[in-house]
């Protein structure tokens, strides 16, 4: 699925973000870049140990942010490391934490200068946050820079299974 927003398309692909063609990657990463499973883990194997050494040399990102390295033997040119946060029981600034980690890496992504970037489901696996309300969030993000910005020109989703895929196509639909 497909949708443009002001001068911005939002693209919905099931599949391996390890494989995505955008400039720009992003990884769901944890806050000591030490890699782990999942995207993480996808990225790491795929791109190769060059990674894995830009990692070690940042050391750290909070949750709610977003760190750059180059993307190894990747297609992609970079990849932006973001740090969403775990999912408790949605009181512990969870929703705050999981929009801002979008919008940080939209501003790496901004500040590098690409105009394409991918994007996994953050936190939606070993962070365990619900499905539909990460979507949401997520989806409502990026609408939000579309509206204000016009330096990127496409924002991918690549969802790897297709319950994620299918959440978010109907909560895209529901929100342009
Ligand atoms: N491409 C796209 N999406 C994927 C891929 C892939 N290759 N592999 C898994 N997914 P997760 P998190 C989906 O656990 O919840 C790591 O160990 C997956 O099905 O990768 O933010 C990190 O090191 C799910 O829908 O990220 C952290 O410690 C979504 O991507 C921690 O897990 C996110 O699942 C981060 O947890």
């Amino acid at each position: 699925m497909e949708v443009a927003v002001n001068k911005g398309r939002i693209v919905l692909v099931q599949g391996d973000i390890a494989e995505a063609d955008t400039e720009a990657i992003v990884n769901a990463a944890n806050s000591g870049l030490k890699g782990g499973g999942g995207v993480d883990g996808a990225i790491h194997r795929a791109g190769g140990p060059q990674i894995m050494e830009e990692c070690r040399i940042i050391g750290y990102c909070p949750t709610g942010g977003a760190v750059v390295t180059r993307a190894g033997a990747l297609k992609a040119r970079f990849i932006i490391h973001a740090v969403g946060p775990v999912y408790r029981d949605g009181t512990k600034g969870e929703a705050g934490l999981l929009k801002s980690v979008y919008r940080e890496s939209i501003k790496r992504a901004s500040e590098l200068g690409v105009r394409s970037l991918s994007f996994p489901a953050i936190s939606t696996g070993a962070y365990g946050y619900p499905l539909r309300q990460a979507a949401q969030i997520a989806l409502s993000a990026i609408i939000e820079y579309f509206r204000e910005h016009d330096d990127i020109d496409v924002v991918a989703f690549i969802l790897f299974d297709k319950e994620s895929y299918d959440v978010f196509e109907k909560e895209l639909k529901t929100l342009v």
